[in-house]
């Protein structure tokens, strides 16, 4: 096990942590609590207050105060915005060893994937979004109405910060998924209330201190913490929010989006998906392909948004790269996140555990031939559970149409081209996709007709706060990063002036 900085050990001594408000941390008005549990050793490593519509209140107040009033946020330059963003960037890489071990201990992730996808993650988005602050523009427009008496008009359109942003983020990726979403926010002005999941709230607390470090002002980025069904939907339903962005469920999306629609907020939606990644016989190096198709389902467990989970081989390459895929699949190590030379830790929680191996019995059940893993759990504690792969021979099956979110991959042979679009589009998802071939016409044909959001050839997807992310389908609305995702927390005013 790593040694744990001095940082990270002084604030989990904290215990009973508390909602971070206007710039301080700050106890609930009620009395719940929730546990929060290292899913590698089941120990709980601490408390936190379940908010309730008082601590959500309070924390919509002063973000809206800050937006409004107390900070110069909306009002600084650009430039100087910019200026703490990138600082709150730099902090966050200074500080990463702390942050990436406090999502260890809370995710059960490997620390090498902490450390580079979570803090590196968010440093990366901050840094990014910082050189944004100075490049949010309008557009002059030529429109076509007369004026009398000689007059001229000049017409445009501008950008403004739309105001509270309520930000709820899942247990997956806890600082980089909160980061695509704080750092375009404030980028474009915005002030926010975040509230973690309830698996994984620590590494945002922690943030929160670096946040203020970096010279954040009051009430800019609030944290509330709890769980869904109280303290996400008091915060979704609160009438000064003016933006919701939200990273999830489909089931919860779809909760939240009609809560959206009740006060007319805004409303991004970045839900499930069941990937597919399609195998072509000429995919150049059938080896790197299923080492690739391995990368692209067992990463971070499985509980990927874009994980490939259901792989489709052509019928003359298939039983080969099944078998390498499986081979890859047994060879990985599995320990506890600290463990330097383990390739997979436990999933997030007991439940989660359960929910996938309930996946798994019914794919038993239905008929899909198991090739390697299954329900037993290959240690004595946490909540560990071995790559699991089936071969199936269509898409009728539970294991292949719902998300799972775990170490689970489905493989269904395929004849042609055609066959391989109609399987892998049959589906409710339409998050990601990836393409293995040689074949240019083929792999353009191919981006060009899979309903996903995104589409890598010849690599497991893998995020960039550059590159926009969001769904087809039951997978989305709307896109985050890149250009857009700032666009996601601005207002457009048209503006016409006679003269
Ligand atoms: O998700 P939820 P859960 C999928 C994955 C997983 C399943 C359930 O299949 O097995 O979702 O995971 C907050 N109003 N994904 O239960 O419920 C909740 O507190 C407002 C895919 O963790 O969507 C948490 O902060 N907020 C996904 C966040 O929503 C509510 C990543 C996500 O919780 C709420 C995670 C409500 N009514 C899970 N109910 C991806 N796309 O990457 C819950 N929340």
């Amino acid at each position: 096990m790593s040694n744990i900085t001095a940082r990270l050990t002084r604030f989990l001594a904290k215990r009973n942590h508390q909602h971070f408000i206007n710039g301080a941390y700050q106890d609930s008005y009620g009395e719940k609590q929730i546990a929060v549990i290292n899913p590698a050793t089941e120990v709980e490593i601490g408390k936190i207050p379940l908010g309730n519509k008082e601590d959500v209140d309070a924390a919509v107040r002063a973000a809206k105060l800050a937006f409004h009033h107390n900070s110069d946020w909306r009002k600084m330059s650009p430039d100087d915005r910019g200026k703490i963003l990138y600082r709150f960037s730099e902090l966050i890489s200074d500080h990463s060893e702390s942050l990436a071990q406090m999502v260890t201990i809370e995710n059960g992730k490997l620390i090498k994937d902490a450390l580079s996808s979570d803090a590196g993650g968010a440093a990366k988005t901050f840094r990014y979004y910082a050189g944004w602050t100075t490049k949010i523009e309008g557009e002059t427009l030529d429109i076509s109405q007369p004026q009398k008496g000689g007059r001229q008009n000049f017409a445009f359109t501008k950008r403004e910060p739309i105001g509270v942003v309520a930000a709820i983020v899942p247990w997956n990726f806890p600082i980089s998924i909160a980061a695509w979403k704080i750092a375009p926010a404030l980028a474009a002005g915005c002030t926010v209330v975040l509230k973690p999941s309830e698996e994984t709230p620590l590494s945002a607390l922690l943030l929160a201190e670096i946040a203020m470090e970096a010279g954040l002002p009051p009430g800019v980025l609030n944290i509330v913490t709890g769980d869904g069904r109280t303290t996400g939907a008091c915060l979704t339903a609160h009438k000064d929010v003016k933006k919701i962005t939200f990273t999830g469920s489909t089931y919860t999306g779809k909760i939240i989006g009609k809560t959206a629609m009740e006060n007319v907020t805004g409303v991004s939606l970045e839900l499930g998906g069941k990937s597919p990644a399609i195998v072509f016989n000429d995919a150049h190096d059938l080896d790197f392909a299923a080492n690739g198709v391995a990368a692209g389902i067992f990463r971070n467990q499985g509980q990927v948004c874009v994980a490939g989970s259901r792989v489709y081989i052509q019928k003359k390459v298939y039983d080969k790269v099944l078998t390498d895929i499986s081979h890859a699949a047994q060879k990985m190590k599995i320990s506890h996140g600290f463990d330097e030379s383990a390739q997979l830790g436990p999933l997030v929680s007991k439940g989660h555990l359960q929910k996938v191996c309930n996946y798994i019995n019914s794919g038993i059940e239905e008929g899909a031939e198991l090739i390697t893993g299954g329900t037993e759990n290959p240690l004595d504690k946490g909540y560990f559970l071995k790559p699991t792969i089936f071969s199936a021979l269509d898409n009728e099956k539970s294991i292949i149409s719902e998300e799972i979110f775990g170490p689970v991959l489905v493989a269904v042979p395929f004849d042609d081209m055609e066959d391989a679009l109609r399987l892998a589009n049959d589906s409710q998802f339409g998050l990601a996709a990836t393409v293995w071939t040689k074949d240019i016409s083929k792999a353009m044909t191919m981006v060009n007709r899979l309903e996903a959001g995104v589409v890598y050839v010849n690599s497991p997807v893998r995020s960039d706060p550059g590159l926009p992310l969001g769904g087809y389908k039951q997978s989305g609305i709307g896109r985050e990063l890149g250009k857009v995702g700032i666009y996601n927390y601005t207002t457009l005013k048209s503006v016409n002036i006679v003269y």
